[in-house]
């Protein structure tokens, strides 16, 4: 059997967004790489197969939506040092369909277990065909013998399948970033989407997700919704079989690590520090979206004010909301009341010289973003549903002094690998207050135990371990493709 490290030629990431974002400038358009954690780990991947970012001939095909405003640019615009870029344009209209309708009026909330947020609608599904057969003419156009296709998330679960019945010998990977539900859930799919969408995600390979339940519930629609026979992690068609497993998504340790340690990271925490007045500081960042639990977590906080009066004016909330779909009447309401449930807190709680939240409604540049990560005493992570949750690896990762309280809701991803946080139910306010009060009289020995395992795991379990392990499920298909029936 050959080893996955020469197995493939080429490495092609198929993903709605680019690895880039375009700024217009003086002299044209500029391309901004995006230093996310799914470029890190495609940048590590095609490092181990071999494809030298030195070498020009070698730069990583990245195949993503791009906004029609931009299709007059030559080809050469979409190049930078590392990536060639294949933009896939696509109709206004069908784009809005598949993107803001079917993909997040529909899997997102359906998928996240909103289900009074989902909207189900016809053409919304026929879009959403549509753009899917649009990244398909992009991606075969490209292919060649011994590249590794490696699709990901729920914008392109039919993408998988549409790719095998164009080449069927093609090597596909996937990777679904957000849970995937129970059955309970998917049923609520019409009978022919919930069949075309499973079929669509079997077209791979290697089918990959965060955690162990996910793939129990994909396993379970398999054998509900196409009656598949499933041999441990492997579903097996007559002409080939499909591995699924947890790859549990990480971020680079060593960056975040480092970063914390940088002088202009430690002089913005010093500022930072001083502008609160060394109150301790409870720290909370995410994108504006109804899954993260904000409002739940304004009430925890407020029970705990109530409860805690010894702590008034010892304490502060710094709480940034990164815009997101704000146009969109839902996030439009949630907006409005974590804005209200904000004034209150203030307004009942607060004094001429202490706020006891301090919100922001902005995204933070990366070095006021690791300077909170390191300044807080505890950072409150309370999604009521996320599919792993990136913020709470890197505040860990951040922690290089092993001190700092991580309070984690059960129902993130992570939840399931960093066990030694203080876990809590979202919904439950007063054991969200009670965990905060926890977390600021914690001792600094308990803190640093905590800290200590944590960190070891993601030391161990950094973006680059997922995205070989990622690889490595290659061999294990390839390894058993011939004797399917040994097993
Ligand atoms: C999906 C799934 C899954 C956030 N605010 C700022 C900022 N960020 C960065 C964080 C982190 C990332 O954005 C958010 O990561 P999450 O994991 O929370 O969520 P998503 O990427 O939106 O979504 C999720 C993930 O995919 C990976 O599979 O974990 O469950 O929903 O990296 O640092 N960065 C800066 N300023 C900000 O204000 N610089």
């Amino acid at each position: 059997m050959k080893s996955f490290e020469s197995s493939f030629k080429r490495l092609l990431i198929v993903s709605y967004r680019l690895p880039f974002t375009f700024q217009q400038t003086d002299e044209g358009v500029e391309l901004v790489q995006n230093s996310g954690g799914l470029v890190s780990a495609v940048l590590s991947m095609a490092e181990r197969m071999g494809q030298r970012q030195d070498d020009v001939t070698s730069k990583i095909h990245w195949v993503g939506h791009c906004d029609p405003a931009f299709q007059h640019m030559d080809s050469s615009a979409f190049e930078n040092d590392t990536f060639i870029a294949h933009p896939v344009f696509m109709d206004k209209a069908v784009h809005k369909g598949f993107y803001e309708g079917f993909s997040n009026d529909l899997i997102w909330p359906l998928f996240h277990y909103f289900t009074s947020y989902a909207s189900f609608n016809e053409s919304d599904f026929d879009n959403y065909q549509q753009a899917n057969t649009r990244f398909l003419e992009e991606l075969t156009a490209l292919i060649e013998p011994g590249d590794l296709v490696w699709i990901h998330d729920f914008q392109l679960m039919l993408l998988p399948d549409m790719v095998r019945q164009a080449i069927p010998d093609a090597t596909i990977g996937y990777f679904f970033h957000i849970p995937f539900p129970n059955y309970e859930i998917i049923k609520l799919l019409p009978r022919t989407w919930r069949q075309v969408l499973i079929k669509g995600i079997l077209g791979a390979d290697v089918v990959g997700f965060h955690t162990t339940d996910y793939v129990q519930h994909f396993m379970q629609s398999v054998s509900e919704v196409l009656t598949l026979p499933i041999i441990g992690q492997r579903i097996v068609f007559p002409e080939r079989s499909v591995v699924v497993r947890d790859f549990p998504i990480s971020i680079d340790f060593n960056k975040f690590n480092r970063s914390a340690q940088e002088p202009a990271v430690v002089e913005a925490r010093q500022q930072d520090q001083a502008l609160l007045r060394g109150t301790k500081i409870i720290f909370s960042v995410d994108r504006l979206d109804y899954t993260k639990g904000i409002t739940s977590r304004l009430q925890g906080y407020e029970r705990f004010l109530i409860q805690h009066p010894e702590w008034h004016d010892k304490v502060t909330f710094v709480m940034t909301v990164v815009p997101s779909r704000d146009q969109i009447g839902q996030y439009q309401e949630i907006k409005r009341e974590i804005e209200e449930t904000v004034g209150r807190i203030n307004g009942l709680f607060g004094s001429i010289g202490w706020r006891p939240i301090v919100y922001s409604y902005s995204s933070l540049a990366f070095t006021e973003l690791m300077a909170l990560y390191t300044a807080c005493d505890v950072a409150l992570i309370t999604p009521i549903r996320d599919g792993m949750n990136l913020v709470c690896k890197e505040f860990v990762a951040s922690r290089y002094d092993q001190r700092g309280v991580l309070i984690l809701s059960e129902l993130a991803g992570a939840a399931q690998e960093l066990r030694d946080a203080v876990i809590i139910n979202p919904t439950d306010t007063q054991e969200v207050a009670d965990a905060i009060r926890q977390g600021l009289d914690m001792t600094p020995q308990e803190q640093e135990r905590r800290m200590i395992h944590m960190r070891k795991h993601l030391q161990n379990h950094d973006i680059f371990r997922w995205s070989y392990n990622f690889l490595a499920a290659f061999d294990d298909m390839m390894g058993h493709q011939p004797d399917l029936e040994t097993d």
